[in-house]
Protein backbone atom coordinates (compact mmCIF):
# COMPACT_ATOMS: atom_id res chain seq x y z
CA UNK A 1 0.00 0.00 0.00
CA UNK A 2 1.24 3.62 -0.65
CA UNK A 3 1.00 6.77 1.18
CA UNK A 4 1.27 9.50 -1.34
CA UNK A 5 2.56 12.79 -0.38
CA UNK A 6 2.32 15.97 -3.00
CA UNK A 7 -0.72 13.55 -5.27
CA UNK A 8 -2.51 16.32 -6.60
CA UNK A 9 0.89 17.68 -8.64
CA UNK A 10 1.77 16.82 -12.18
CA UNK A 11 3.24 13.30 -11.38
CA UNK A 12 0.11 12.43 -8.92
CA UNK A 13 -2.46 13.28 -11.60
CA UNK A 14 -1.08 10.54 -13.76
CA UNK A 15 0.26 8.22 -11.11
CA UNK A 16 -3.16 7.21 -9.14
CA UNK A 17 -4.96 5.74 -11.84
CA UNK A 18 -1.80 4.06 -13.12
CA UNK A 19 -1.32 2.47 -9.50
CA UNK A 20 -4.99 1.73 -9.73
CA UNK A 21 -4.38 -0.31 -12.76
CA UNK A 22 -1.32 -2.08 -11.89
CA UNK A 23 -1.91 -2.88 -7.78
CA UNK A 24 -5.74 -2.87 -7.39
CA UNK A 25 -8.34 0.23 -6.36
CA UNK A 26 -7.13 0.05 -2.68
CA UNK A 27 -3.32 0.39 -3.51
CA UNK A 28 -3.28 4.19 -2.36
CA UNK A 29 -3.88 6.82 0.40
CA UNK A 30 -3.07 10.45 -1.05
CA UNK A 31 -2.32 13.67 1.05
CA UNK A 32 -1.38 16.95 -0.01
CA UNK A 33 -2.48 20.48 1.10
CA UNK A 34 -5.39 21.07 -1.45
CA UNK A 35 -7.28 18.00 -2.27
CA UNK A 36 -7.69 16.98 -6.09
CA UNK A 37 -10.27 14.35 -8.13
CA UNK A 38 -8.34 11.42 -9.80
CA UNK A 39 -9.15 9.87 -12.90
CA UNK A 40 -10.34 6.71 -11.13
CA UNK A 41 -13.64 4.60 -10.61
CA UNK A 42 -13.33 5.69 -6.54
CA UNK A 43 -11.35 8.49 -5.31
CA UNK A 44 -8.67 6.96 -2.85
CA UNK A 45 -8.97 8.25 0.95
CA UNK A 46 -7.77 11.43 1.18
CA UNK A 47 -5.35 12.78 4.43
CA UNK A 48 -4.63 16.45 4.16
CA UNK A 49 -0.71 17.03 4.92
CA UNK A 50 1.35 19.57 4.71
CA UNK A 51 4.60 17.79 4.89
CA UNK A 52 6.77 20.46 6.91
CA UNK A 53 4.54 18.84 9.95
CA UNK A 54 6.64 16.02 11.31
CA UNK A 55 3.93 15.29 13.79
CA UNK A 56 1.41 15.10 10.95
CA UNK A 57 3.56 13.38 8.61
CA UNK A 58 4.50 10.34 10.71
CA UNK A 59 0.83 9.93 11.87
CA UNK A 60 -0.63 10.03 8.22
CA UNK A 61 1.71 7.32 7.17
CA UNK A 62 0.82 5.20 10.33
CA UNK A 63 -2.75 5.62 9.76
CA UNK A 64 -2.14 5.28 5.70
CA UNK A 65 -0.79 1.57 7.24
CA UNK A 66 1.42 1.82 4.01
CA UNK A 67 4.23 -0.30 3.17
CA UNK A 68 5.65 2.69 0.59
CA UNK A 69 5.57 6.35 1.16
CA UNK A 70 5.99 8.13 -2.56
CA UNK A 71 7.35 11.42 -1.45
CA UNK A 72 6.52 13.66 -4.35
CA UNK A 73 5.45 16.92 -2.98
CA UNK A 74 8.13 19.17 -3.85
CA UNK A 75 8.58 23.30 -5.32
CA UNK A 76 9.61 22.63 -8.60
CA UNK A 77 12.84 25.14 -10.46
CA UNK A 78 11.31 28.12 -11.02
CA UNK A 79 8.82 28.35 -8.53
CA UNK A 80 11.51 27.42 -5.87
CA UNK A 81 13.23 30.46 -6.91
CA UNK A 82 10.38 33.26 -6.23
CA UNK A 83 9.77 31.31 -3.27
CA UNK A 84 13.07 30.11 -1.31
CA UNK A 85 12.50 30.04 2.23
CA UNK A 86 9.10 28.06 0.95
CA UNK A 87 10.94 25.51 -1.02
CA UNK A 88 13.65 24.96 1.58
CA UNK A 89 10.81 24.33 4.01
CA UNK A 90 8.93 21.60 1.81
CA UNK A 91 11.89 20.17 -0.29
CA UNK A 92 14.50 19.81 2.53
CA UNK A 93 12.34 19.98 5.32
CA UNK A 94 10.03 18.10 4.35
CA UNK A 95 11.75 15.50 2.76
CA UNK A 96 13.40 14.77 6.35
CA UNK A 97 10.28 14.69 7.72
CA UNK A 98 9.53 11.80 5.09
CA UNK A 99 12.63 9.70 5.57
CA UNK A 100 12.33 9.78 9.38
CA UNK A 101 8.63 8.61 8.50
CA UNK A 102 10.01 5.42 6.27
CA UNK A 103 12.74 4.72 9.46
CA UNK A 104 10.16 4.74 12.21
CA UNK A 105 7.40 2.83 10.14
CA UNK A 106 10.02 0.65 8.76
CA UNK A 107 8.06 1.33 4.88
CA UNK A 108 10.09 1.86 1.49
CA UNK A 109 10.31 4.96 0.47
CA UNK A 110 10.62 6.88 -3.14
CA UNK A 111 11.32 9.96 -4.09
CA UNK A 112 11.72 11.89 -7.52
CA UNK A 113 14.91 13.45 -7.86
CA UNK A 114 15.75 15.72 -11.62
CA UNK A 115 18.42 16.05 -14.20
CA UNK A 116 18.06 19.81 -12.07
CA UNK A 117 20.70 18.17 -9.94
CA UNK A 118 23.26 18.67 -12.64
CA UNK A 119 25.28 21.78 -13.06
CA UNK A 120 27.59 24.00 -15.57
CA UNK A 121 30.24 21.32 -14.40
CA UNK A 122 28.63 18.32 -15.09
CA UNK A 123 29.12 16.68 -18.64
CA UNK A 124 26.13 18.48 -20.67
CA UNK A 125 26.15 15.52 -23.15
CA UNK A 126 25.15 12.06 -22.05
CA UNK A 127 25.35 12.90 -18.60
CA UNK A 128 26.26 9.98 -16.36
CA UNK A 129 24.76 8.89 -13.52
CA UNK A 130 28.23 9.25 -11.38
CA UNK A 131 30.08 12.91 -12.22
CA UNK A 132 30.13 16.54 -10.52
CA UNK A 133 26.77 17.55 -9.39
CA UNK A 134 27.09 21.35 -8.34
CA UNK A 135 23.58 22.70 -9.51
CA UNK A 136 22.87 26.36 -9.63
CA UNK A 137 18.71 26.64 -8.65
CA UNK A 138 17.87 26.18 -5.05
CA UNK A 139 15.73 23.64 -6.26
CA UNK A 140 18.76 21.01 -7.72
CA UNK A 141 20.47 21.74 -4.29
CA UNK A 142 17.58 19.92 -2.36
CA UNK A 143 17.16 17.61 -5.05
CA UNK A 144 21.42 16.64 -4.39
CA UNK A 145 20.39 17.14 -0.46
CA UNK A 146 17.60 14.38 -0.68
CA UNK A 147 19.65 12.09 -2.80
CA UNK A 148 22.67 12.62 -0.38
CA UNK A 149 20.56 11.71 2.93
CA UNK A 150 18.52 9.21 1.22
CA UNK A 151 21.67 7.00 0.42
CA UNK A 152 22.96 8.10 4.13
CA UNK A 153 19.33 6.51 5.70
CA UNK A 154 19.74 3.51 3.18
CA UNK A 155 23.29 2.67 4.35
CA UNK A 156 22.51 3.29 8.11
CA UNK A 157 19.21 2.48 8.85
CA UNK A 158 18.84 -0.03 6.18
CA UNK A 159 15.89 1.76 4.76
CA UNK A 160 14.82 0.97 1.41
CA UNK A 161 15.39 4.54 -0.45
CA UNK A 162 15.19 4.58 -4.57
CA UNK A 163 15.20 7.51 -6.66
CA UNK A 164 14.77 8.52 -10.30
CA UNK A 165 16.56 11.72 -11.82
CA UNK A 166 13.73 12.58 -13.81
CA UNK A 167 13.47 14.60 -17.31
CA UNK A 168 11.41 17.47 -17.85
CA UNK A 169 8.27 15.58 -17.69
CA UNK A 170 5.42 16.26 -20.71
CA UNK A 171 1.87 15.34 -19.63
CA UNK A 172 -1.46 16.88 -20.33
CA UNK A 173 -2.19 18.12 -16.63
CA UNK A 174 -1.43 21.97 -16.18
CA UNK A 175 1.72 22.83 -15.44
CA UNK A 176 3.51 23.01 -11.94
CA UNK A 177 5.93 25.91 -11.76
CA UNK A 178 8.87 23.73 -14.11
CA UNK A 179 11.49 25.65 -16.52
CA UNK A 180 10.80 22.19 -18.57
CA UNK A 181 7.13 23.12 -18.51
CA UNK A 182 7.12 25.09 -21.77
CA UNK A 183 6.88 21.80 -23.42
CA UNK A 184 3.57 21.37 -21.29
CA UNK A 185 2.11 25.04 -22.12
CA UNK A 186 2.77 25.08 -25.84
CA UNK A 187 0.23 22.45 -26.37
CA UNK A 188 -1.98 23.88 -24.38
CA UNK A 189 -1.87 27.64 -26.30
CA UNK A 190 -1.38 26.85 -29.53
CA UNK A 191 -4.64 24.28 -29.07
CA UNK A 192 -6.84 27.22 -27.72
CA UNK A 193 -5.23 30.31 -29.04
CA UNK A 194 -3.01 29.38 -31.88
CA UNK A 195 -0.08 31.27 -30.73
CA UNK A 196 2.74 30.56 -27.89
CA UNK A 197 5.65 32.73 -27.47
CA UNK A 198 8.15 30.27 -26.02
CA UNK A 199 10.22 30.86 -22.85
CA UNK A 200 13.08 29.41 -23.93
CA UNK A 201 15.50 30.57 -27.08
CA UNK A 202 14.59 28.13 -29.80
CA UNK A 203 18.16 25.80 -29.86
CA UNK A 204 17.73 25.09 -25.94
CA UNK A 205 18.08 21.26 -25.56
CA UNK A 206 16.60 19.60 -23.00
CA UNK A 207 15.80 15.60 -21.84
CA UNK A 208 11.98 15.48 -21.79
CA UNK A 209 10.22 12.49 -21.19
CA UNK A 210 5.85 11.81 -21.49
CA UNK A 211 4.62 11.08 -18.01
CA UNK A 212 3.61 7.33 -19.08
CA UNK A 213 6.96 6.34 -19.65
CA UNK A 214 7.74 8.27 -16.54
CA UNK A 215 5.09 6.64 -14.43
CA UNK A 216 5.67 3.43 -15.72
CA UNK A 217 9.75 3.51 -15.35
CA UNK A 218 8.94 4.71 -11.45
CA UNK A 219 6.69 1.52 -10.69
CA UNK A 220 9.67 -0.53 -12.59
CA UNK A 221 12.13 0.82 -10.32
CA UNK A 222 9.66 0.77 -7.11
CA UNK A 223 8.93 -3.30 -7.77
CA UNK A 224 12.77 -4.15 -9.22
CA UNK A 225 14.21 -6.89 -7.12
CA UNK A 226 16.21 -5.38 -4.38
CA UNK A 227 19.52 -7.66 -5.70
CA UNK A 228 19.51 -6.43 -9.34
CA UNK A 229 19.70 -2.61 -8.26
CA UNK A 230 23.35 -1.35 -8.12
CA UNK A 231 22.55 2.08 -6.23
CA UNK A 232 19.75 3.73 -5.01
CA UNK A 233 19.26 6.61 -7.63
CA UNK A 234 19.25 6.09 -11.12
CA UNK A 235 19.29 8.25 -14.29
CA UNK A 236 16.28 8.25 -16.12
CA UNK A 237 16.06 9.32 -19.98
CA UNK A 238 13.87 8.95 -22.61
CA UNK A 239 13.89 11.80 -25.80
CA UNK A 240 15.94 14.89 -25.88
CA UNK A 241 14.59 18.05 -28.39
CA UNK A 242 15.13 21.89 -29.22
CA UNK A 243 12.60 24.28 -28.38
CA UNK A 244 12.31 23.98 -32.15
CA UNK A 245 12.23 20.63 -32.60
CA UNK A 246 8.84 20.21 -30.71
CA UNK A 247 7.95 23.40 -32.09
CA UNK A 248 8.35 21.81 -36.00
CA UNK A 249 6.88 18.42 -34.71
CA UNK A 250 3.41 19.86 -33.24
CA UNK A 251 2.90 22.47 -36.15
CA UNK A 252 2.93 19.14 -38.49
CA UNK A 253 0.01 18.38 -36.76
CA UNK A 254 -2.15 21.66 -35.91
CA UNK A 255 -1.69 25.48 -37.39
CA UNK A 256 -0.31 28.52 -35.03
CA UNK A 257 2.75 30.57 -34.78
CA UNK A 258 5.70 30.40 -32.26
CA UNK A 259 7.98 33.04 -31.27
CA UNK A 260 10.58 32.90 -28.68
CA UNK A 261 11.86 35.18 -25.91
CA UNK A 262 14.10 33.91 -23.23
CA UNK A 263 13.56 35.16 -19.34
CA UNK A 264 14.79 33.88 -16.37
CA UNK A 265 14.46 30.37 -16.73
CA UNK A 266 16.95 30.48 -19.62
CA UNK A 267 19.61 30.35 -16.73
CA UNK A 268 18.11 27.35 -15.21
CA UNK A 269 17.62 25.46 -18.78
CA UNK A 270 21.02 26.61 -19.65
CA UNK A 271 23.10 24.88 -16.41
CA UNK A 272 21.20 21.28 -17.12
CA UNK A 273 22.07 18.74 -19.73
CA UNK A 274 21.14 18.14 -22.73
CA UNK A 275 20.97 14.23 -22.72
CA UNK A 276 21.03 11.93 -19.82
CA UNK A 277 22.68 8.64 -19.94
CA UNK A 278 20.70 5.78 -18.14
CA UNK A 279 22.46 3.01 -19.22
CA UNK A 280 22.62 1.75 -16.05
CA UNK A 281 19.01 1.89 -15.51
CA UNK A 282 18.78 0.12 -18.74
CA UNK A 283 21.17 -2.58 -17.91
CA UNK A 284 20.32 -3.05 -13.84
CA UNK A 285 16.48 -3.12 -14.05
CA UNK A 286 15.49 -3.29 -18.15
CA UNK A 287 14.18 0.46 -18.13
CA UNK A 288 13.24 1.19 -21.70
CA UNK A 289 10.62 4.23 -22.84
CA UNK A 290 8.27 3.87 -25.88
CA UNK A 291 7.46 7.67 -26.62
CA UNK A 292 9.35 8.94 -28.95
CA UNK A 293 8.37 12.98 -29.68
CA UNK A 294 5.91 12.24 -33.09
CA UNK A 295 3.95 10.09 -30.70
CA UNK A 296 4.32 11.82 -27.31
CA UNK A 297 2.69 14.94 -29.79
CA UNK A 298 0.32 12.91 -30.93
CA UNK A 299 -1.00 11.90 -27.77
CA UNK A 300 -1.10 15.10 -26.17
CA UNK A 301 -2.90 17.22 -28.94
CA UNK A 302 -5.37 14.34 -28.45
CA UNK A 303 -5.46 14.77 -24.85
CA UNK A 304 -5.75 18.43 -24.64
CA UNK A 305 -8.45 18.16 -27.26
CA UNK A 306 -10.45 15.91 -25.45
CA UNK A 307 -10.05 18.04 -22.13
CA UNK A 308 -11.14 21.41 -24.10
CA UNK A 309 -14.27 19.32 -25.26
CA UNK A 310 -12.91 20.04 -28.95
CA UNK A 311 -12.78 17.23 -31.82
CA UNK A 312 -8.92 15.84 -32.08
CA UNK A 313 -7.89 17.94 -34.94
CA UNK A 314 -5.37 15.24 -36.34
CA UNK A 315 -6.41 13.40 -39.01
CA UNK A 316 -5.64 9.91 -38.78
C1 LIG B 1 11.41 21.64 -13.52
N1 LIG B 1 10.06 19.81 -14.41
O1 LIG B 1 11.36 22.14 -14.61
C2 LIG B 1 11.06 20.16 -13.41
C3 LIG B 1 12.26 19.31 -13.65
C4 LIG B 1 14.42 19.09 -14.83
C5 LIG B 1 13.35 19.99 -14.45
O2 LIG B 1 12.77 18.83 -12.47
O3 LIG B 1 11.71 22.24 -12.53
Amino acid sequence: KFFITGASGQIGKKLIPYLYERYGPNCVVVSDVNQTQFDVESQPPFLPLDVVDKEGFAKAVEASEATHILHLAAYLSAKAELQLQKSIDVNIIGVNNALEAARIHNTAIYVPSSIAVFGPTSPRVLTPDDCVVQPTTAYGISKVYMEMMGNYYHKKFGVNFRSLRYPGAVSSDPPGGGTTDYAVEIFFELLKNQEYQCFLSKGTELPMMYIDDLIQGTCDLIDAPEETLTRRVYNLGAISFTAEQLTSCILKYIPGTVTYKSDHRQAYADSWPMSIDDSLARRDWNWKHKFDIDLMTRTMIELISKQMHKPNPIKV
